[in-house]
């Protein structure tokens, strides 16, 4: 939960505090800007978190979804055979910057042929705020015969660990076909398989 306050341009006053449910984390070294929309509206923007468009009263009127620490691989996923375009983020941890996210809200597929988005995945932004995004994304073996290599990922919900419930039901393992389509979308475990 990020805190905005608004001060009087006169004297500098806080005459309002407004409370922002946004994906940054609450991370204290994050770095914030904030753009003035109109007298009710304004732009809010981290350097951890998605950039959002809020009112007065805090609501988020719409979020659009960081991609940082982008990675990349090479495989053929949509189109003709040339090797198209999986982009993800990076998962490797910058000791020099730990600001930079591990994870990936977004994906985005470009066909290697028409140079062309061919289909991206966003998750929800609760579900994000939730889960953190997902894991692991990678492209795998073709699946489902259909001639292209397919991609696997996983979400894992932070409110999960510890509690006896790091496989639970939330946390899910998810599988794209190249094309976009969702494979499945399933929990890593339950209790029978533990049996
Ligand atoms: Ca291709
Ligand atoms: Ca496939």
């Amino acid at each position: 939960m990020e805190k905005v306050k608004i001060v009087t341009i006169d004297d500098l006053e806080v005459y309002k505090t407004i409370s922002i449910n946004s994906t940054s984390g609450g991370s204290s070294s994050a770095v914030y800007s904030v753009k003035p929309l109109d007298d009710d509206h304004f732009l809010l923007c981290s350097s951890v978190g998605d950039l959002l468009k809020c009112n007065l009263t805090g609501h988020i009127f719409w979020n659009y979804p960081r991609l940082n620490n982008l990675k990349i691989e090479r495989v053929d996923l949509v189109g003709n055979s040339e090797l198209d375009l999986l982009v993800k983020s990076s998962e490797e941890r910058n000791q020099d910057s730990y600001l930079e996210v591990t994870n990936s809200r977004t994906i985005l597929v470009i066909d290697g042929e028409t140079k062309e988005i061919a289909w991206s995945y966003e998750m929800e932004y609760d579900e994000y705020l939730e889960s953190d995004g997902l894991y692991n994304v990678h492209a795998i073996d073709d699946i489902n015969s259909d001639g292209k290599n397919d991609i696997i990922g996983f979400k894992q919900f932070s409110a999960d660990w510890g509690s006896g419930d790091e496989y639970g039901e939330k946390t899910r393992l998810i599988a794209f076909s190249g094309d976009g389509t969702i494979l499945y979308e399933k929990p890593l475990t339950n209790d029978s398989e533990y049996n």
